[in-house]
């Protein structure tokens, strides 16, 4: 019998890339996917899978929805990749950020726990909940300080699986994961603004880039390694929480700096604070600049991962790093833009 997975999120990044590994290993896939007014399922067709998965039409939030198609399906396994993931976003919809992230969470666990199903549960926790604490790194044991509506209604969810794995004996998987990024990254996220705003500025030399704090650091990551970390969590059922980095950790600046280099752009830095510009050597004008806007009310200012218990019990290392990973979306950006 083949083993059934649901993924919520089936249309965000992360769910294309799992989709797509879970069909290598055989799975029958349903995805769960809310309308929009732009849907075409761009990510599963970059795959060549949207035939092979069972799309279904469905808001994780709407509660009688989600329990009648646990109870159709019965799945082995469920990935609740499905979120309001933008962190900027949160702070002007909190409510419903926290409707998506918080409560549905709690709605697929009492709906998995009144029906009696024999499913593993993963859920998308993230370092976003360690915000700003005091340490060099952040691995499982460390303390959770989240430092945005988006945060805290991860941290609300993180811990619901931790209770009903305790209260209830259920197979509830949380995975820490840092920030990963991929050529089907959203967007609006920062890597991917600057490797598709760079990858046209490449052959017009026009435009600009406005961008926030460039001295945040992030621990980033390559999606597609990430997501099998995922279904080795549930399959290997060594321990429930795991940490996913790479253990070393950039600032924006240095990201764009990876991707001018790659493209051969000279350019020098002026200013500071909100007057800190790029300019382009060969045309004498900025092309990055800051825009008040781009800052956020709270900031996560750190972030690096302690891998330690994911390398010992699941024998798992990053291969990707972030400079490649640059590199990698910057070309697969020049390559959309020719
Ligand atoms: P993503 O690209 O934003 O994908 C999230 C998907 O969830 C989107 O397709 C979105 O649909 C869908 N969604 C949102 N609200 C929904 C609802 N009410 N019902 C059904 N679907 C809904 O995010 P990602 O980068 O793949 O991340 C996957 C998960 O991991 C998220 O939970 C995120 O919070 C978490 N995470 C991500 C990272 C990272 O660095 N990527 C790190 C840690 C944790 P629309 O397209 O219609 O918005
Ligand atoms: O790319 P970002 O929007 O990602 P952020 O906020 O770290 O969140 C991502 O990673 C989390 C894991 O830690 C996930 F849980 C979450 O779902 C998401 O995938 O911003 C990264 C950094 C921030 O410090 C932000 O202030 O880049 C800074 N930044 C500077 N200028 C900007 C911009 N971010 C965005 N999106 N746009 C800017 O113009």
């Amino acid at each position: 019998m083949l083993k059934k997975a649901i993924i919520t999120g089936i249309n965000g990044q992360d769910g294309a890339y799992l989709a797509n590994f879970l069909l290598s290993k055989n799975y029958k896939v349903y995805g769960f996917y809310r309308r929009n007014s732009s849907n075409d399922f761009w990510r599963l067709k970059y795959f060549d899978i949207l035939n092979k998965v069972t799309v279904i039409d469905l808001d994780i939030t709407e509660q009688l929805e989600v329990h009648y198609y646990l109870n159709k399906i019965k799945p082995d396994e469920i990935y609740n990749l499905a979120a309001q993931s933008f962190v900027q976003s949160s702070f002007n919809n909190p409510y419903q950020t926290t409707i998506i992230n918080s409560l549905a969470v709690l709605f697929f666990l009492e709906t998995i726990k009144t029906l009696k199903l024999d499913t593993s549960f993963y859920q998308a926790s993230t370092s976003e909940m360690f915000g700003n604490i005091n340490s060099t790194k952040q691995n499982e044991k460390s303390g959770f300080n989240p430092r945005s509506p988006y945060g805290v209604s991860k941290l609300y969810s993180h811990n619901m699986c931790l209770n009903y794995r305790e209260a209830f004996n259920m197979d509830t998987y949380s995975g820490i994961l840092f920030n990963h990024e991929s050529p089907l990254r959203g967007y609006e996220f920062v890597t991917r603004k600057i490797t598709n705003f760079l990858a046209s500025y490449y052959t017009n030399r026009n435009d600009k880039l406005h961008l926030g704090n460039l001295y945040a650091k992030r621990d980033w990551g390559f999606a597609g390694e990430y997501v099998e970390v995922m279904w080795e969590m549930i399959n290997k059922k060594k321990d429930f929480d795991y940490v996913v980095g790479t253990g070393r950790t950039t600032t924006i600046k240095k990201f764009i700096e990876f991707c001018l280099n790659y493209l051969e752009i000279n350019y020098q830095w002026t200013g500071e604070g909100v007057k800190e510009k790029c300019i382009d050597k060969k045309t004498g004008k900025a092309f990055i600049e800051i825009s008040k806007e781009h800052y956020r009310p709270t900031e996560v200012n750190y972030l690096k991962a302690d891998i330690t218990k994911l390398k010992k019990d699941l024998k798992w290392e990053p291969k990707i790093k972030v400079q490649e990973l640059a590199v990698m979306m910057m070309k697969s950006d020049l390559l959309r833009n020719k």
